[in-house]
């Protein structure tokens, strides 16, 4: 990691210099959160936390804020005891606001639904009351496989309610990705829908669920939300969410349950192996959630109107959409479909119709965005928007620039968040009104926590070097453990460096130390004894004004042990002959240096990629080394692979 091809000036040099934007003054006046949050975290880590799970309402006050006694096994504000729905709901209708919007829900056909928070705690309260009903109990799991409609919301709230723990697979995964993972936690109750629209179409979620609960005895009941009014076989566990909850009482007393009760688990694949079921506790998480979502995007609850585009399913909507959002009491927007549905300027036409003010979204999506065209945004008024944040993959500078000018209107800080969903909350990202941005870099650590890139053998690098990313310090919303596998936990992520979290993620410090990712180590290519990371030649790549998105992978090469291949999608009509390829090898060479030069350009119509746009490398890396593809379970769109081998055909470079 440490000797990339013109060491730590590589990523700057793609913008020639690096361009700081510094907070306009009159963000800065209303900001929510000031620097001195670093001052205070710094001098006493733990004050500073304790003063952020102060923000919740707890039933009994912890009386020891982390036991690091037997690391990495952490427990924070032990012996205290809170209910997650209850500050979610039930506070913010005690302290008067149950008018308030929780969620305005746009479907994809366009319907929509209006939910106050006294709306929504009346429906998780019966919720609640349904699973009861149905013998869920504290510490039973509870698998949700829903489209984004807002009972699924509901049903992750009404879970944490009555103290199940839920876990909620993606809604586009497949009968062995689902049943694996219904089985590994031994889920007693599935929550599902006739279906959800994507693209103009029902999706099937019951057929799948179906086909999954007949390899899963564990699952005592199915409960069905009906969307789509779609068809839909019945068999004798299942029930409409429509009968046992519209008829269950409305009355529900939250019982407080110990801050590290487990709140949910999360699987996550990466791009490889065996699904990780990420265990996340209660006060901690709730604490870590609520407070980096109202500094990191200026939360004002009385005004704002907040919109996460994540799906539900992924900890981004998990931390981002139900925790985070609800525990602040923010009015937000969710949005059912897919941003291309009926026409390309669906997002902003959403911004402009519920005055969004701050939005949430991926780099993949931007990049999509960004191919589409700029004048689809500048046909729609997104002068109410105020934060635009970032998360997923490393943001290449050029993404980062369109989206604060074409949809910024270059008036709104972006913040570039990185965070995992092991860490369970944003992690590294600039402070609104407070940093100056810097386009394709994340940065800082938030205030109380402690990152460092180090190397090979543990040790911080100098300001201008790179290696691995690592926590140094527990955090409140740290996992607790991988799910039965608490073996696994200690050699995924603390066997490499003793006392550290390893993240699996590349990064460098540039000369002022700021934090620029580069991806996950597995990743990084060997080429001729350098190592490249693909964000690096990848944002190279994208910096040529003929490129919308490029992913990178190293392919076996006899004379340089790997060689570079890059699979790249071009923007709007610009050919992909010969000429073209010669010169963005020649592009890469001059950014980056003659060593980075992909050895192959393959121009793609898509990418495949995961439900929350991360490339999957190791599937381009089978194409690369023309292997049979591997697991494509967790692919959000199985054709992608079809077009990539038809792409393949034009466009083929090798010299
Ligand atoms: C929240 C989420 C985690 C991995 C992480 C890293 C990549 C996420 C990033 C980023 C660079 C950012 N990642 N945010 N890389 N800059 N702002 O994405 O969780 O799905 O578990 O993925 O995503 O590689 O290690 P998860």
């Amino acid at each position: 990691m440490n000797e990339t091809p013109k060491s730590q000036e590589t990523l700057a040099n793609l913008l020639n210099e690096t361009r700081h934007f510094d907070p306009p003054a009159e963000f800065a006046a209303q900001a929510t959160v000031t620097a001195d949050e670093y001052d205070r975290a710094g001098a006493d880590r733990l004050a500073f936390w304790e003063s952020k799970a102060e923000r919740l309402h707890w039933a009994a006050k912890w009386d020891r804020t982390l036991d690091w006694d037997n690391p990495p096994f952490a427990k924070w504000f032990v012996g205290g005891k809170l209910n997650v729905a209850y500050n979610c709901l039930d506070r913010h209708v005690e302290a008067g606001n149950g008018d308030r919007v929780a969620i305005h829900w746009e479907g994809e056909p366009g319907d929509t639904r209006t939910i106050t928070y006294a709306e929504l705690t009346s429906e998780v309260k019966k919720a609640a009351n349904a699973l009861t009903a149905l013998g869920v109990t504290a510490g039973d799991r509870v698998a949700i496989y829903m489209p984004m409609i807002p009972e699924a919301a509901m049903a992750m709230l009404a879970c944490a309610r009555i103290g199940a723990t839920h876990s909620v697979v993606f809604g586009g995964f497949s009968v062995a990705a689902l049943s694996g993972r219904i089985q590994d936690a031994d889920a007693k109750v599935v929550i599902t829908a006739d279906g959800g629209y994507r693209r103009g179409k029902p999706s099937d979620l019951k057929g799948i669920v179906d086909d999954s609960v007949a390899q899963c005895p564990s699952v005592e009941k199915v409960l069905v939300v009906r969307r789509t009014g779609s068809d839909v076989a019945w068999t004798d566990k299942d029930l409409w969410w429509h009968d046992v909850v519209d008829s269950a009482s409305d009355e529900h007393e939250a019982q407080p349950f110990d801050a590290e009760h487990p709140l949910f688990i999360l699987y996550t694949s990466g791009t490889t192996a065996k699904p990780k079921g990420i265990l996340h506790t209660s006060g901690g998480y709730l604490t870590q959630a609520s407070y980096t979502h109202q500094a990191v995007f200026d939360i004002k609850p009385d005004n704002d109107i907040y919109w996460c585009t994540a799906d539900i399913g992924w900890v981004t909507g998990h931390s981002y959409i139900v925790y985070g959002p609800m525990s602040n009491g923010v009015t937000q927007v969710m949005y059912e479909g897919t941003p291309d549905t009926p026409h390309k300027g669906r997002f902003w036409e959403l911004v402009q119709k519920y005055r969004i003010t701050q939005i949430y979204t991926a780099p993949t999506a931007i990049r999509t965005f960004m191919k589409w065209g700029d004048d689809i945004p500048a046909g729609f008024d997104l002068s109410s928007l105020r934060v635009l944040g970032s998360v997923g993959e490393p943001i290449n500078p050029e993404a980062w620039m369109w989206y604060r000018k074409h949809i910024g209107g270059d008036r709104c800080p972006v913040v570039d968040t990185w965070w995992q969903t092991e860490t369970g909350a944003m992690m590294i990202s600039p402070l609104p009104g407070v940093t100056s941005t810097i386009p394709g870099s994340a940065q800082t650590p938030l205030p109380g926590i402690s990152a460092d890139v180090v190397d090979d053998e543990g040790k911080s690098v100098p300001n201008g070097g790179g290696g691995y990313l690592v926590l140094r310090e527990p955090w409140p919303s740290m996992l607790r453990t991988i799910w039965g596998d608490d073996q696994r936990f200690l050699d995924t992520y603390w066997s490499k460096f003793d006392n550290m979290y390893f993240a699996g993620d590349g990064a460098k410090r540039d000369a002022d130390g700021n934090i620029w990712l580069l991806g996950r180590v597995d990743d990084v290519m060997l080429v001729s004894g350098h190592n490249i990371s693909t964000t690096e030649v990848e944002s190279a790549l994208v910096s040529h004004p003929k490129v919308a998105e490029s992913a990178v992978v190293g392919a076996t090469d006899p004379v340089t042990g790997q060689g570079i291949v890059a699979f790249t999608i071009l923007r709007g009509d610009a050919d992909g002959g010969e000429e073209l390829m010669t010169e963005l090898r020649n592009h890469v060479a001059k950014e980056l240096g003659p060593i980075a030069k992909p050895r192959q350009i393959m121009v793609v119509p898509e990418l495949p990629k995961t439900r929350s746009g991360k490339i999957m490398r190791r599937l381009l890396r089978d194409v690369a080394e023309n292997r049979s593809l591997g697991d494509v379970t967790t692919l959000q769109d199985s054709a992608v692979m079809d077009l990539i081998s038809k792409g393949m055909s034009s466009g083929k470079d090798e010299d």
